[in-house]
């Protein structure tokens, strides 16, 4: 585990002996990286700044306490502010865990007091991270999360999205003005025009099975995570939309937590080739 002070944002390296590395910058505790023999499953946008001016556009942001628009800043504040470096454990399976709390200006946007811990853990070439988000003031609150997952693509059109939940799921279509409720009817999901659907209630094994880089990667959703959302700005060069999807891990549909009580989010990658 080794704290790079070198650039104008701090970053977390973590490495294991058998050559896996993640990279998780303190603002945002975003992952920007994550490479198992040579090859980065994770992508950060071209446009992406990483001076700190806005959010990172890339790798595994947070949104939270709000996803998408609303009250308050789009995504919520999570992925706009530092968060502190709580511990880190080397060895075989090396770990960081990062803490966000409120302060002045979260308690302006948003009024309630809360912490949150998230630990990324490298385990051969899996990526464990775990968010844990407790409410530690005395009112309930409620909140939306997910993690903004973008994936390397070798060609988006040649990637395929995979969950048997998917076919006949509900879904809010986003790129329809105003966004419309929908029923999903051709299972896999391909990218062929800007997509941005959220799924409720698909969850589990979400598989991105990329034919160009001949690559697969497991989404493990293993708890908290309880929908989907698929997100490419197709045709937009500014944004290198042919080498990334979106395939987020949420938690949309509004968490309530009762003073003392906590929610814990769960998602592993796991990379293969095709
Ligand atoms: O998760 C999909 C989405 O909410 C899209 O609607 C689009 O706005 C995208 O995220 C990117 O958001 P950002 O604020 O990071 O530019």
């Amino acid at each position: 585990v080794e704290v790079d002070e070198s650039g104008p944002l701090r970053k977390i390296l973590l490495n294991t002996s058998t050559g896996c590395e993640a990279e998780i910058y303190t603002l945002g505790a975003c992952v920007t990286s994550f490479t198992v023999d040579g090859y980065d499953s994770l992508f950060v946008r071209p446009d992406a700044k990483l001076d700190g001016s806005k959010p990172i556009s890339g790798g595994l942001p947070h949104c939270f306490p709000q996803f998408g628009p609303g009250k308050i800043q789009q995504h919520g504040f999570a992925r706009n502010l530092e968060w502190e470096l709580e511990s880190s454990r080397p060895g075989a399976s090396p770990s960081v865990t990062l803490k966000l709390t409120e302060n002045e200006e979260t308690l302006a946007m948003w009024p309630h007091k809360f912490q949150c811990l998230y630990t990324v853990t490298l385990s051969s070439s899996i990526l464990c991270t775990t968010l844990k988000i407790k409410n530690t003031g005395n009112s309930a609150f409620d909140f939306q999360t997910a993690l903004h997952s973008y994936f390397r693509t070798g060609d988006v059109e040649q990637t395929t999205v995979k969950n048997g939940a998917f076919l006949f799921a509900s879904y809010l279509d986003k790129t329809a003005s105003p966004p419309a409720d929908s029923t999903w009817s051709t299972g896999d999901i391909t990218i062929s025009k800007p997509v941005d659907y959220v799924f409720s209630g698909v969850s589990g094994e979400v598989t991105v099975e990329d034919a160009a880089a001949r690559r697969k990667l497991k989404i493990k959703n293993l708890a908290g995570y309880e929908d989907t959302i698929i997100w490419s700005p197709f045709g937009d060069d500014n944004m290198g939309y042919k080498n990334f999807i979106c395939v987020e891990s949420g938690k949309v549909t509004p968490q309530v937590l009762q003073p003392g009580e906590e929610w814990v989010g769960k998602m592993d990658l796991s990379p293969s080739s095709l």
